[in-house]
């Protein structure tokens, strides 16, 4: 790896002893989903009402102010789920402890879990290489030897260091429309087998895709986690709008394209709303 691409490991000497799980690189994601069991939540008297929503408040609090950690929480559209919140953070441990406090939060069977996905940030395996962005350079009659080649290689190593870095480390956004859903790339006969083509087909669909995408910057946020290994699809689609017609529009358009037309295969889709806590429990608690 270029020097200018390298990013801050995680995986220190200190790290190993103190039963910390931190990755080699990227950051645990969970996304989780709840029904809040009324009939549960209706024993407690208007008190231990305050008490069970204080509780949670101060518990979103402290997740929040870990260090690399991000916690949103949404109010779910449809019976799928009531609540639901997704979770950045670098230590599996942590994630786990966590995950258990928020389960617990509301007392005994208030939160029931609905579904639930643990994932992974990643880098992109199809990134532009340096010689990918020579050969254009050259295209663009700057050539290979001059100063100016060198400085555009330069920017371009600065370039992928902090998109590779949004990637491993991402800035959840504020907005507040929230989908998310799991997929996989096909494994079928007949050609359709993502895993069975080569480097470079691949990478050739996935610029096509990348093409699409980058056309609804502005409108749509997404963060592809990566859950080969981790739980039942291969990717955590998660997407942000704030307009539930640009979720719509991207995902249509997206199947049309030969990356998800051919290869794609989609679990189930969660549609929900980031929202202040106050207004969260006021309508998903009553
Ligand atoms: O990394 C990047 O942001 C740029 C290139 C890129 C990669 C490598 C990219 C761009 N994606 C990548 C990888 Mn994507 N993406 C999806 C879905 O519903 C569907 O049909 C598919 C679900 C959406 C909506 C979406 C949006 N992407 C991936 C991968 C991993 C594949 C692999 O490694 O084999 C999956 C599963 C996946 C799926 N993608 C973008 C977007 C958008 C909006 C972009 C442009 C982002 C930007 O440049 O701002």
């Amino acid at each position: 790896m270029n020097k200018e691409t390298q990013l801050p490991s995680t995986d220190t000497e200190e790290d190993k002893d103190d039963g910390s799980l931190r990755p080699k690189e990227g950051w645990h994601v969970l996304h989780l989903f709840y029904h809040v069991e009324q009939s549960q939540w209706d024993i407690l008297d208007h008190q231990g009402k305050i008490a069970a929503e204080t509780g949670l408040t101060e518990l979103i609090q402290e997740i929040r102010s870990h260090p690399d950690t991000q916690l949103l929480a949404f109010s779910m559209l449809t019976p799928k789920a009531d609540i639901g919140f997704m979770l950045l953070t670098p230590d599996l441990q942590d994630a786990n402890e966590f995950e258990k406090r928020l389960s617990r939060s509301l007392g005994a069977d208030v939160l029931a879990p609905t579904y639930s996905y643990l994932s992974m940030t990643e880098q992109s395996e199809y990134a532009t290489s340096e010689d990918e962005y020579g050969a254009g350079l050259e295209k663009r009659d700057i050539k290979k030897g001059t100063a100016e080649y060198d400085e555009e290689i330069v920017k371009f190593h600065q370039h992928i260091a902090k998109y590779t870095q949004d990637r491993l480390y991402p800035n959840m956004p504020d907005w507040p429309v929230y989908c998310f859903y799991p997929m996989s790339k096909r494994r079928g006969q007949d050609g359709q087998n993502w895993y069975a083509s080569s480097f470079e087909e691949r990478k050739a669909l996935m610029k096509g895709h990348a093409a699409i995408g980058r056309t609804w910057t502005g409108k749509i946020r997404q963060l592809i986690t990566g859950s080969v290994g981790l739980d039942d699809m291969e990717w955590g689609v998660t997407l942000f709008a704030n307009d539930t017609h640009d979720v719509k529009g991207i995902v249509y358009q997206m199947r049309f394209d030969e990356v998800s037309s051919q290869y794609a295969e989609f679990g189930d889709f969660y549609i929900g709303i980031q929202l202040p806590l106050d207004q969260l429990f006021r309508r998903v608690l009553g």
